[in-house]
């Protein structure tokens, strides 16, 4: 059995919690990630038969039986996570009930999984169900994305079309769009819901006034999504309140999409 600590995914997972926090996007314990693993990839680390300990997750993930993931750990900070994987992210496996999670490396304080545990687990079965190869789901506190949704409308259309329209290539990156939730509390199962509701449509989901979520087939992919929705809203606050003279039109918009033989949300252009 190879040591863990080596394992391609705990790598991956300590690079992405330490970039997002010198980001300055993960604050205290702000953020979780939970990366879908494959059995045979995990077997060549741990004893597959050997479970730690259980631990309820509070809703049915029967679709989700059997499958593996590594998350953050609740209550963790982003910026431990490099300096003692162990303690701060778990492996767990969905047990056969559909509502239990099987641990099998990591928690090793006796802790458990990020609180948002719902809005992640029901954001994979989405997105599974749009494309087999998805793999992430990340969910961080990006400062200019948190800042643009105290004033900006907080609509799907409108603010994806305002994110499009910063810089040439957003609407090459995502083409499908943000969607926006309203502000709600977090850490529960109707929050998760309503996530994965917008997950049927959209890779992004912004959480107003407190974050966003990215979901895709690899870490890179899903960090790319949110930083290139970052980057455009910090292009926003920084124009926001000046005249502009100069911006991207909905035909140019159109004219990138089309250059780049995209499949894309005409309904978020007014053309
Ligand atoms: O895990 O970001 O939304 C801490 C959070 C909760
Ligand atoms: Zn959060």
């Amino acid at each position: 059995m190879k040591d863990i600590l080596t394992a391609p995914f705990v790598e991956e997972m300590k690079r992405a919690t330490a970039n997002m926090y010198r980001l300055g996007w993960d604050e205290r314990n702000g953020g979780n990630i939970s990366y879908l693993l494959k059995e045979e990839e995990v077997a060549e680390y741990l004893d597959l038969t050997h479970v730690i300990r259980t631990i309820p997750t509070g809703f049915d993930a029967s679709k989700l039986i059997g499958k593996i993931f590594i998350v953050t750990g609740t209550g963790k900070y982003f910026k431990n996570v490099e300096v003692d994987p162990e303690l701060n992210l778990g492996v767990i496996r969905i047990a056969e009930d559909g509502t239990t999670a099987e641990l099998l490396w990591g928690y090793r304080d006796g802790g458990k999984f990020t609180s948002e545990l719902p809005a992640h687990l029901m954001s994979h079965i989405v997105r599974l169900e749009k494309d087999p190869a998805h793999r992430v789901v990340m969910h961080t506190h990006p400062t200019y994305t948190l800042a643009m949704t105290h004033i900006h409308e907080l609509d799907d259309k409108a603010f994806t079309h305002t994110i499009w329209e910063m810089c040439t290539e957003c609407i090459v990156v995502f083409p499908d769009g943000i969607g926006v939730l309203p502000w709600m509390v977090c850490g529960n199962n109707e929050i998760g819901i309503a996530t994965a509701k917008k997950m049927e449509e959209y890779r992004l989901v912004v959480w107003g006034l407190h974050g966003i979520y990215g979901a895709g087939k690899d870490m890179d992919e899903t960090f790319g999504l949110i930083e290139t929705v970052e980057k455009a809203a910090q292009l926003y606050m920084l124009i926001c309140n000046r005249p502009h003279l100069n911006t991207i039109r909905d035909e140019e918009l159109k004219e990138v999409a089309e250059a780049f033989g995209l499949t894309y949300r005409k309904d978020f252009l007014n053309l």
